[in-house]
């Protein structure tokens, strides 16, 4: 499986498709996702281009993971949540949709049912 360029999450980091930017650096993007499975829910990427965590070096997994708990940390007390359910999908078969690695940052609160 190799990186095809010509995704959604490659237009947004060109600008060419708006997003709801909550955090950028030379390296990483993150946005809140179109279909939101929770208030708060955004997504992390890295601006490099991989396919999934499948085919990710670890050069871009060390940049991005910090930005992944940094922002779980900003989500849960933004949204005053309980917890913080962190979801990444690789491949169809494992319910992956755009082929540009993703990690989902979803806000959760006690009884909240789980629909990811
Ligand atoms: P998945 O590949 O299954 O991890 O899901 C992709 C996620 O990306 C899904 O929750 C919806 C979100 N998404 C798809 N297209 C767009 C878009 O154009 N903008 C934003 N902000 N999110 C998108």
């Amino acid at each position: 499986m190799t990186y095809d360029p010509d995704n959604i999450f490659s237009k947004i980091i060109a600008g060419t498709i708006p997003s709801h930017k909550v955090y950028e650096d030379e390296d990483t993007l993150a946005f809140m996702d179109v279909m939101p499975q929770a208030p708060g829910h955004l997504l992390v990427i890295p601006k490099s281009g991989s396919r999934n965590l499948l085919d990710a070096d670890p050069t871009t997994l060390s940049k991005l993971m910090p930005v992944v708990q940094k922002l779980a940390v900003a989500a849960k007390d933004a949204f005053d949540a309980d917890g913080v359910f962190i979801a990444q999908f690789n491949e169809p078969a494992a319910g992956q949709t755009v082929f540009h690695l993703h990690f989902h940052v979803i806000p959760r609160h006690e009884g909240q049912p789980l629909k990811p």
